[in-house]
């Protein structure tokens, strides 16, 4: 790994310079000075079409040997809206629901495919998050790694098996920070009938284990997100204006359905201890950077209330327990979640089955899924809290869930200043997501215990390849991993990493490679002072081996082990996505996770945060030797687009269809 930026202070001005060029010269400016108004709904573009007819110009994917074929069909197009309520923003939706509507449901073993339409201005590429793609390693999504982008006015179809793998999953642009404006979607894979279920950890009734089973396999799914009014491009202009990072959102949405709660400077101010914070609960930025510099006002400051009622998610009583799965797919806050009154049994990690924990809160890192079944044993509503977890801003979202009520005795709902009017229920944490007393019990992601217990691969012992990939920033606007920022520019590259793997080991940038089959360890070493960090890796999952906070001066794990660092082998959580932890200001914190890199891929590696992933904190891992010939045969309806070959079906338009490129200012 040859490192191009030292990170440090001196990295600033590399990054700034390549950062610039991109934003000021590049594909980006031009997408700031062409975009078309967006004032239109998309309606024109899609409706009363049978797009089905009209595509089959060229042959989809080839068949990956699987049962059944299902198929999902995505229009990408654009809206004006803003979920909370307040001013009317650009956003993304995919079959007009913006950040996905009904989840989609399909079954452990089923092939399918993802279809989709991009009628929206800018190119994209859709990642499959958390499958592990072990029969299409070139159907991954990422720009520059597996494929190139998919153009405007095109159509890109995604096939894949999903095997050896069941519950909550997510799809998501993953060029640039498009997901954040709306390009998310979810869907459940329901368990295959013959695999074991944890259920019978939790009662040992067998009619509730039935019903846990069958809600199980219909769960309530939930999806929750900071959101803010601000479009991404328009965030990332801002923040490198401001040289800093963006740390301050207006709401967090439950659904795609949300609120800015307003509970006031004075009770914001009491919960961190703080005098300097923000009426929306934010770090000022000027204390932060000792300056006057002007910060926005809308962004950072002024909390501007706004009246949504918050979601019901309704329960049946007779079934006598709730399941939910809940996906987090926000741009920058981890989250704390707690139902009042009730508590829950965490059973699900990323889809992964675990031995079920009973708490009373629970946390779910960016880009996480946590499944939860819990007791309906007091008929009535009770406020669900979500807030942001630990993070620079103190904000919460509410919904409500609702089972057995007597409908002729409603409960009066009470409303705090600044807040919604919310059922009477007592609350397990508060609006900073803090633990409102001792009694609070909070799961801890490195408690989890996957299931059916085993051990690891090649436990007790060093695995066979040992990856170090160290954190640190660069102020708060960078991000690097292994000394390295991952250069936004590779992106757009095409032919990318999968097809063209020698160009990008020759530049040796962000890049490691190791032979496909190898048992590898990933230690993370984030520096004194530096945050936590939910990390994401693409394929294969990770067994969490091991944290902690100070030094780590060892070579591999087995060596951390031996001079006695905590290695946890036996069922340790399984996971595609972990939330490093937080080094303090004068230790560093370590972390590492182990997987068995069975498929021959081009895998990347990143931050979940969008700011740290598209400033740097981005790594790909070529787990396949080219020398050995260990890559795959990429199949020609991928190899042609992947490599920009025009072989992408074009969507038909009528003369309504046509966009008129306007100048940036022309919209808000
Ligand atoms: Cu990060």
């Amino acid at each position: 790994m040859k490192s191009i930026f030292a990170i440090g202070l001196a990295a600033t001005a590399a990054a700034t310079a390549i950062s610039s060029d991109l934003y000021a010269n590049g594909d980006h400016a031009n997408h700031l000075l062409t975009r078309h108004d967006k004032s239109e709904t998309p309606d024109k573009y899609h409706k009363d079409k049978d797009y089905k007819d009209h595509f089959d110009i060229y042959a989809g994917p080839e068949s990956l040997g699987g049962d059944v074929v299902k198929q999902f069909y995505f229009n990408i197009t654009e809206v004006r809206t803003n979920l909370i309520n307040g001013p009317s923003r650009f956003h993304y939706a995919l079959n007009d629901a913006v950040y996905g509507g009904e989840p989609l449901v399909f079954n452990e073993g089923d092939e399918v495919e993802f279809v989709f339409d991009n009628y929206a201005f800018e190119e994209t590429s859709i990642h499959l998050h958390g499958l592990l793609q072990e029969f299409s390693p070139w159907a991954d999504g990422v720009p520059g790694v597996t494929q190139s982008v998919i153009p405007q006015n095109k159509r890109f179809i995604y096939r894949t098996r999903v095997t050896d793998q069941h519950g909550l999953y997510w799809g998501h642009s993953h060029l640039r920070e498009l997901y954040g404006d709306g390009q998310v979607f979810s869907f459940y894979v329901r368990p295959a009938s013959d695999r074991p279920k944890p259920f019978g950890l939790l009662t040992n009734s067998t009619d509730e284990i039935a019903t846990l089973e069958a809600l199980n396999d219909n769960p309530t799914i939930i999806r929750l997100s900071d959101y803010t009014s601000m479009p991404t491009e328009e965030k990332k202009v801002a923040t490198f204006e401001w040289a800093f990072g963006f740390l301050c959102f207006d709401a967090i949405i439950i659904n795609s359905v949300g609120r800015q709660n307003c509970p006031g400077r004075d009770a914001l101010q009491a919960l961190t201890a703080s005098n300097t914070t923000t009426d929306k609960g934010c770090l000022n930025p000027n204390v932060i950077t000792n300056s006057t510099q002007e910060f926005d006002a809308d962004v950072w400051f002024n909390c501007n209330e706004t009246d949504t009622a918050p979601p019901v998610f309704e329960f049946n009583y007779e079934d006598g327990w709730g399941v939910i799965h809940f996906l987090n797919h926000a741009e920058h806050w981890d989250m704390i979640v707690s139902i009042d009154e009730h508590e829950v049994f965490t059973f699900a990690a990323d889809g992964n089955f675990h031995e079920p924990l009973v708490n009373d809160a629970f946390i779910i890192g960016v880009s996480n899924r946590i499944g939860v079944a819990f007791r309906l044993d007091k008929p009535g509503e009770y406020v669900m809290r979500v807030a942001a977890y630990q993070d620079p801003q103190i904000v919460s979202g509410y919904a409500v869930v609702r089972y057995g009520m007597d409908v002729s005795a409603p409960v009066e709902w009470t409303q705090e200043p600044g807040l919604p009017a919310l059922p009477p229920s007592q609350p397990f944490i508060d609006y900073a997501g803090n633990p409102v007393s001792n009694a609070t019990r909070v799961m801890d992601n490195l408690s989890l215990r996957s299931w059916p217990n085993e051990l690891v691969p090649k436990a007790y012992e060093a695995a066979d390849v040992t990856l170090r990939l160290d954190f640190n920033a660069s102020g708060t606007l960078f991000w690097g991993i292994a000394g390295e920022l991952y250069n936004p520019l590779l992106e757009t590259s095409q032919p990318p990493v999968l097809t063209n793997p020698d160009y990008y080991l020759g530049l040796n940038m962000s890049i490691a490679n190791y032979p496909a089959g190898s048992v590898v360890d990933l230690i993370h070493v984030t520096a004194p002072g530096n945050p936590r960090h939910p990390i994401h890796k693409h394929f294969e999952h990770v067994w969490v081996l091991g944290a902690g906070v100070g030094s780590f001066n060892y070579s591999d794990t087995a060596e951390a082990e031996a001079a006695g660092l905590p290695i946890m082998w036996d069922s340790p959580p399984f996971r595609d996505g972990w939330l490093t932890l937080a080094a303090p200001q004068d230790e560093p914190s370590w972390f590492i996770v182990r997987y068995e890199g069975a498929t021959a891929a081009a895998v990347l590696l990143h931050c979940h945060i969008l700011e740290h992933q598209n400033n740097g904190m981005a790594f790909t891992m070529l787990q396949a030797q080219p020398a050995r010939g260990q890559l795959p045969q990429v199949p020609e309806y991928y190899r042609a687009r992947a490599n920009g070959e025009e072989l992408y079906t074009p969507l038909e338009f009528g003369d309504a269809d046509i966009t008129i490129p306007v100048l940036i200012d022309d919209f808000e």
